[in-house]
């Protein structure tokens, strides 16, 4: 598809030069490279506040711009049901050329960097795009390098080492539950910002499900099990919010799962795992049989070396107007953003309406509203057949849209038909198009 626009490109060049030959005129330069909206970023916050931007009816063929090397969009809260065995990841992903709509104007390459004084960006072909206002939503970087040995244990076919961060392995992690029968299994959360921060421990709460149902292991009597299990977590507790945190750490000691607080995977080593310990502690050394590593994460070199990027690398913006704190004409969403909640679909749900209309209400030269209140939400898996809905905002206060009905507190049946069946659903037929608010419901 990318290979067919691009030739569509090169066709309409070809033949304007053919009419300047004739008229013998200069040929002008990249006026069409301007926009009134560029938009950096094809993932889950570019797509939605692009295709927001266009549903209000304000622009134009072309108006808006999308910036993205990729060739495929992923939904990747779908990869922890790949881990689990619950879907193909192949079904969760679309050539980006086709969801994106035919009046945006597509640029499949790369931000080679930001001049924001100037109002352009540069891509990596050298060629300058203009705009008026600037979408930063590249995501970040899921980087296996930060974990010695990570890269060639997740390679090796063999290994019982994998992760559901990455498309490449997320089959390969349920490939590895399924195919283990006996010995230690460690499932690591690191230090630092991650996307779904609860993601980590979803796959360990499906596994040591699945080893239970095939009496692998006994949730009563843990140590007489085949199968050990052990939560590493950078962490000091299971999850940042409290009111969620107390069930699942209630849930882990009713399992006999060994948690390792403020454990830091650093090093794989064959069958040795290697945390680092806070406050210069002596590192930690633990033999395993089965490896769930997740990566640390960060954001991309061009965001983080970028006059865009606030002291810790992401766009630095207002966390309840997603304005730039410098540059009034800059907006942020998602996990390229420094707004200071849990990276999620969920919270982009909030966060591109808010980011839309603000736009507009600049653009018209109105007063930004702050509406934002760091709304998101991580559907944790806790087992085959349960979720434990968590909705918090910023400060850790949950802040939930199911709570008259159940209690949020507990895993429940019907949230799990959400995140296994409605919300894939929803998302690659509503929310990549700008239809779906999320628990304000569809959109117009
Ligand atoms: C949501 O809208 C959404 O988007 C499709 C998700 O998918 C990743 C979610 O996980 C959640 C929690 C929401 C929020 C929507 C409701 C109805 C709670």
């Amino acid at each position: 598809m990318a290979t067919l626009l691009r030739t569509g490109a090169c066709q309409k060049a070809a033949s304007a030069a053919h009419t300047r030959a004739f008229a013998s005129v200069a040929p002008a330069v990249s006026s069409s490279r301007s926009h009134k909206v560029v938009v950096v970023g094809g993932g889950t916050a570019g797509m939605t506040v692009s295709h927001q931007l266009l549903r209000t009816g304000k622009f134009s063929q072309d108006d808006i711009a999308i910036v993205d090397p990729a060739e495929w969009h992923h939904y990747q809260p779908g990869w922890t049901l790949v881990g689990g065995g619950l879907k193909n990841k192949e079904d969760l992903r679309q050539p980006l050329t086709k969801l994106v709509d035919p009046k945006l104007k597509f640029y499949n390459e790369q931000v080679g960097a930001f001049a924001p004084e100037e109002n352009l960006i540069t891509l990596s072909n050298g060629d300058k795009v203009n705009y008026e206002q600037l979408v930063v939503a590249p995501g970040i970087n899921v980087d296996t390098s930060t974990i010695k040995g990570l890269p060639e244990a997740l390679a090796d076919p063999k290994s019982l080492v994998s992760t559901i961060f990455k498309y490449d392995t997320c089959d390969k992690a349920s490939r590895n539950i399924k195919d283990f029968k006996k010995g230690n299994a460690i499932f690591t959360h690191p230090a630092g910002a991650i996307k779904c921060a609860g993601a980590p421990q979803k796959i360990m709460w499906l596994a040591s499900d699945h080893w239970q149902r095939t009496g692998l292991y006994n949730y009563q009597d843990p140590s007489s099990s085949p199968i050990n299990i052990s939560f590493a977590t950078g962490l000091p507790v299971m999850f940042g919010v409290p009111k969620y945190s107390a069930t699942l750490e209630a849930l882990r000691k009713e399992r006999g799962i060994e948690g390792l607080f403020q454990h830091d995977l650093i090093e794989i080593n064959g069958d040795t795992a290697i945390f680092a310990r806070p406050d210069g502690a002596d590192k930690v050394t633990k033999k395993f049989d089965l490896l769930h590593a997740v990566p640390k994460m960060g954001p991309y070199a061009f965001v983080k070396n970028s006059a865009l990027a606030d002291q810790a690398g992401y766009v630095d913006v207002d966390q309840a107007t997603l304005q730039h704190k410098k540059f009034a004409n800059v907006w942020s969403a998602g996990d390229a953003s420094s707004l200071p909640t849990s990276k999620t679909a969920a919270a982009i749900t909030a966060q591109a309406p808010i980011l839309v209309s603000n736009m507009l209400r600049s653009m018209n030269g109105q007063e930004v509203e702050a509406s934002y209140d760091g709304y998101t939400s991580c559907p944790l898996l806790t087992e085959y057949g349960k979720v434990l809905l968590a909705e918090f905002k910023y400060g850790g206060v949950p802040k939930e849209t199911f709570g008259k009905l159940f209690d949020q507190g507990a895993p429940q049946r019907a949230f799990y038909y959400l995140k296994k069946d409605f919300f894939p659903w929803v998302y690659q037929n509503y929310m990549v198009k700008g239809r779906w608010g999320g628990p304000k419901g569809f959109i117009r």
